[in-house]
């Protein structure tokens, strides 16, 4: 327990760092490799991050880097209050911490509240007998006599099999809304409840700030379990499961996090498909301090869908006085210069356009998420511009098959660009490497200044000196069809923010690029004299107006 907060006396002004941060996530097993093993490591983050920081990052999420046999590479939790070998052990994590934040980097961990791995000792004494201690800390249902699962949910990775298996010691089903090897918690026991505010309280003392809660939306479900409607047969039920009870419990957590000094902060992976449903996760200021916004990580390269994607975030979480995130790419989906290339395709694009439009695509996207009234969480490897690796069937290792995205984070132009090179009785990186990793690494990008990395670079730099870009408001602008216009203003200043979501040159009149305004940035990294006329394909501006 820590004890620098009894006794608080005037409240703190509450700090709104993570409103105007850049978030940048890291992926740990894919990030850097200090040992040559092939798995990234604690030790490799720790000496990237002086990089991290000449980018011009304020804050660092880290996937989960604990104890766990990786049947969900880390998502399932062995042990809460340590670190797994293959990433280094617990003073590589003080390490790490300590030099994030000499360089002023703030840092939040993953913490997995629904479920624990199959292999936690606290499931393992569960399972043994009904009469266990740790008995009740699962959920458990007698089997019937037909055999059929308790209820019709279905599981996350394998939507044709049932959210429940039978354990062979009990002969009971126990619920995993994921991978068999991952039962849930069952939250209605107070005693899970207690031992997953411990870990929380565990890692604040240990002077992180703050988590993101890994499908927080699932800690509360109805206590009949009732069967989902058959109208929503085949979605898992993890994307489904949305119970007054949870909202309760997200309250008793965001007040042990706010009990700490120094303004941790609480985000929520909130997996449901409306942004409606998500923002009721904030609550009134007392859930989360933020939620990730997944209807908008699915809109397509589309100035329309952008659009009413941003006025039904705008519409629903300001009058709540909720602040909006923005996310194009993370562990769990295609990166989204690769999402963007491949919806082209399926719409009939042919390959030569594709690897024409494919690196501006993600270029305007960058100045979109940059751009957004909100707080932006960038996927290691979206600065280099980089695609999914190329998985073959045999080298499939997720069970959810999200492996492209998980691609080694190429650093330099050596044969194994940063990672051992799987010859000569080496080991081989645990993924492929992404494609064209020779030239689209980091000391290539560093030393190329019309590069992706030095377009974030910059787009980050443009943030620190333009506050409406930061905190402004933002206000939707009429435009040609496939551009997307919206300006940023506050007492600091305008911005417009113009992007082509074509591949055709288009027009732009006075009302979007009035006369005195300059160009401030060109996502082509082009330096335009004096204002275009036009918006090439694929092509982003801010202005200051
Ligand atoms: O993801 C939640 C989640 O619902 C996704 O896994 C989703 O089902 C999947 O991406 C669809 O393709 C979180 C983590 O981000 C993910 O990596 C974990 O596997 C999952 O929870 C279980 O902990």
């Amino acid at each position: 327990m820590h004890e620098d907060n009894s006794g608080s006396e005037t409240p703190r002004p509450a700090s709104r760092w993570w409103r105007e941060a850049v978030f940048y996530q890291i992926y740990p097993r894919s990030f850097a490799d200090s040992n040559g093993d092939g798995v990234g490591d604690l030790e490799g983050i720790r000496a990237h991050l002086g990089e991290l920081a000449w980018l011009g990052i304020d804050a660092l999420w880290i996937s989960p880097f604990y104890r766990s046999p990786m049947a969900d590479f880390g998502y399932d939790v062995s042990d809460y209050c340590d670190v797994d070998p293959i990433f280094g052990d617990m003073a590589a994590f003080d390490a790490m911490l300590a030099e994030a934040h000499a360089l002023g980097l703030r840092v939040i961990i993953d913490w997995v509240p629904n479920h624990t791995s199959d292999q936690h000792p606290w499931f393992l004494d569960a399972a043994s007998a009904k009469s266990a201690e740790h008995r009740n800390w699962y959920v458990w249902r007698e089997p019937d006599e037909d055999g059929t699962p308790p209820n019709n949910w279905v599981a996350a990775f394998d939507l044709t099999a049932p959210a429940w298996s039978v354990h062979p010691d009990t002969g009971e089903w126990y619920l995993h809304l994921f991978d068999p090897a991952q039962p849930d918690l069952n939250w209605d026991e107070p005693a899970v409840v207690e031992a997953m505010h411990d870990v929380l309280r565990f890692w604040l003392d240990r002077g992180v700030d703050g988590f993101r809660a890994d499908v927080l939306h699932t800690i509360g479900k109805f206590p009949e379990l009732p069967d989902d409607p058959p109208a929503v047969a085949g979605i898992p039920h993890c994307a489904l499961n949305d119970v007054p009870v949870t909202h309760e419990r997200v309250r008793a957590i965001r007040s042990l996090v706010d009990s700490y000094p120094d303004d941790r902060v609480l985000v929520g992976e909130i997996y449901l498909m409306t942004t409606q449903a998500i923002a009721s996760y904030y609550g009134d200021g007392d859930e989360v301090h933020m939620a990730f916004n997944f209807p908008a990580l699915y809109s397509p390269w589309s100035a329309d869908r952008w659009r009413s994607s941003i006025e039904e975030t705008e519409a629903t979480l300001d009058p709540r006085g909720a602040w909006p995130t923005w996310v194009l790419s993370n562990h769990d989906n295609p990166r989204h210069r690769t999402r963007y290339d491949l919806a082209a395709q399926r719409r009939g694009e042919d390959a030569a356009t594709t690897a024409r439009r494919s690196e501006a695509r993600a270029r305007a996207a960058a100045v979109l998420l940059l751009t957004l009234r909100g707080t932006p969480f960038l996927y290691q490897g979206e600065e280099l511009g980089l695609l999914d690796s190329e998985i073959a069937p045999g080298q499939v290792v997720d069970p959810g098959g999200r492996d492209g995205c998980r691609g080694p984070l190429p650093w330099d132009g050596t044969e194994g660009c940063g990672w051992p090179t799987g010859t000569n009785g080496n080991a081989a990186p645990w993924l492929p490497l992404p494609p064209e990793a020779g030239f689209r690494n980091r000391v290539a990008q560093q030393e190329d200044p019309g590069s992706t990395l030095h377009l974030y670079r910059r787009l980050l730099a443009l943030r620190k000196a333009h506050p409406e870009l930061r905190e402004g408001d933002l206000s939707l602008l009429n435009a040609p069809d496939g551009v997307l216009a919206f300006s940023r203003h506050s007492d600091a200043g305008i911005c417009h923010i113009l992007i082509n979501m074509t591949n055709e040159s288009t027009e732009i009149d006075e009302s979007l690029m009035p006369l005195g305004a300059t160009v401030i940035l060109a996502s082509d990294m082009a330096d335009p004299r004096g204002l275009p006329a036009h918006l090439g394909p694929d092509q982003a501006l801010i202005l200051s107006v």
